[in-house]
Order: C-alpha cells, then structure tokens, then sequence
C-alpha cells in the first residue's frame, strides 16, 4: 500500500487554515496505515464534529462524520458489529474529552478495540476558539479573554486509571514520536489513545501573539522532552507510552 492510497484527492485541498497542525497528523497516519499494509476496506474511519472532525471526509476508506461528542460510540457500534475492521477515532479535544468525555470514560474502562487519535490544540477550534477543558492554565482564550484559571483535564490519568490501558502523548513537532506512537496504537488489541500536541494558529494563536503555524511549531519543540525513563507517568511537559498489558500490577 501507498499512503496516497488513502486520500480523497478529489476532495483536496482541505479546508484546513495554512499553518495548522491537523494536517500533519492526518498524513502521518496514512504513512502509518501504509507501513502496517491495512487495506482500505478492513479500516473505519471515524470523526466527530469540529476541525479535526473533517478528517473524516479525507480519508479514502468507509468513514462516518459523528454527531459532535459521539465518535467513540459510533464507533464502538462498528467494531462490535463487526470485529475484523480497525476502526480509528480521529477527533479533537473538545469533542473527545469535552462533550464526548462521559463515551472517553466507558470505552476505555470496557477497554474496547478502538484506536483513538485526539488533536489537542486546546480550544474549540471550529467556532472560534473557545476555552475547553485541555486549555492550559493561564491560556488566553475568545471565552477567557483574562487567562483560563481551571486545571485542564487529566487525559493520561483517567486512560491510565484502567488497569489494561494504552496511551502515548507526543506532538506534531516529534514527528518519529509521533509515527512511533501511531504504529504502537495500531497494533495494540483493546482502547489505544494518543494525545497529539497540536496548536491552532487562526483561533488561538493570534491572539496570544504567534504570527504563524511555524512558530507555534517551534514552542512544541521547546516545552515538550522525552524522559528518560518511560515507567513513570508522564509530567505535563513529557512525551512517551504508558502501557498496561492488565498482567503487570
Ligand atoms: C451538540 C453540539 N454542540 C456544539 C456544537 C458546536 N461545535 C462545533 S465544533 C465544536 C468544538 C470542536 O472542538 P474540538 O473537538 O477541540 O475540535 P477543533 O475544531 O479544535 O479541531 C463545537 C463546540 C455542535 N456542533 N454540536
Ligand atoms: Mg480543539
């Protein structure tokens, strides 16, 4: 298989603002499906609603555009309905953890086959940047205009809150983390989450004073480090893999 193989190129380009990160995680995972040689129609592609949420109507395979807050139960209809399909969630932090977070809850506790792929650009991006619950303290959103006061959720700890678990946090700036940590995903048999540290140039950045998607680039590579040791949970400022197997206490 050739990544191209799953793009609608008559759909390009995409509606996606120049400058933002969804782009590259969106053709990351296609080099990702390539490598593991998945053919178009073993994969679901599912989406919910925001910008992330139109990576649904890209990709080349059967794919479903979710009510807002509702991809992981679509798509866990699918996997049980028919268990020989990868199905893949490709959404954003608004829609995946905010709206959508009580299905984030139930999906990986049940730890259904799924394998989830979260943009996490902090905001509602799509209507216009508002303050969601990943926005960062002290971040200056259109509905925190004064700097966001509340801690943002914890995604590593309610996914590593279940014994058998799979999560990886890394950034569209670590792209081999990142390509490493789409393949892992894949691979892994039960709730596979990925937490990609993404940006918004149009919607956020502008108004904390980044001129362009470059330098919000630039501040990925600066906040975030790999550690050392992979087996302590992950601080805020760290990329890696937590996983459980459920046979390790
Ligand atoms: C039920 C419902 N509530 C609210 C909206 C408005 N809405 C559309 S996209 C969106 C936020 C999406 O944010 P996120 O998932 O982070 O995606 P991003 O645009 O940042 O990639 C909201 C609140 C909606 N479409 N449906
Ligand atoms: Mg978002």
């Amino acid at each position: 298989m050739n990544y191209k193989d799953y793009i609608r190129w008559e759909r390009m380009p995409t509606t996606w603002c120049p400058g933002c990160a969804i782009g590259t995680i969106f053709k990351q995972l296609t080099f990702a499906l390539a490598d593991k040689g998945l053919r178009q129609e073993e994969l679901v592609l599912v989406s919910g609603i925001g910008c992330s949420g139109r990576a649904a109507g890209y990709f080349n395979v059967d794919s479903v555009h979710a009510t807002h807050g509702r991809p992981i139960a679509v798509a866990e209809g699918i996997k049980r309905a028919n268990d020989r399909l990868k199905v893949i969630v490709f959404s954003g932090d608004g829609d995946l953890v905010g709206i959508g977070g009580n299905h984030l809850l139930h999906a990986s506790r049940r730890d259904v086959d799924l394998t989830v792929i979260c943009v996490n650009n902090g905001i509602y991006g799509m209507t216009g940047g508002q303050m969601a619950p990943t926005t960062p303290v002290g971040l200056k959103t259109l509905t925190s205009p004064f700097g966001n006061s509340y801690q943002p959720l914890n995604i590593q700890g309610i996914i590593t809150a279940n014994k058998r678990h799979w999560f990886a946090r890394t950034s569209t700036y670590h792209l081999p983390g990142l390509q490493k940590a789409l393949r892992g995903a894949l691979d892994w048999k039960g709730f596979a989450f990925i937490e990609v540290m993404a940006f918004c140039i149009e919607n956020s950045g502008r108004r904390i004073g980044f001129r362009n998607g470059y330098e919000m680039l630039l501040k990925l590579k600066q906040d975030y480090k790999i550690p050392l040791n992979p087996e302590a949970p992950l601080k805020e400022n760290e990329l890696g893999v937590m996983k459980n197997d459920g046979q390790t206490s």
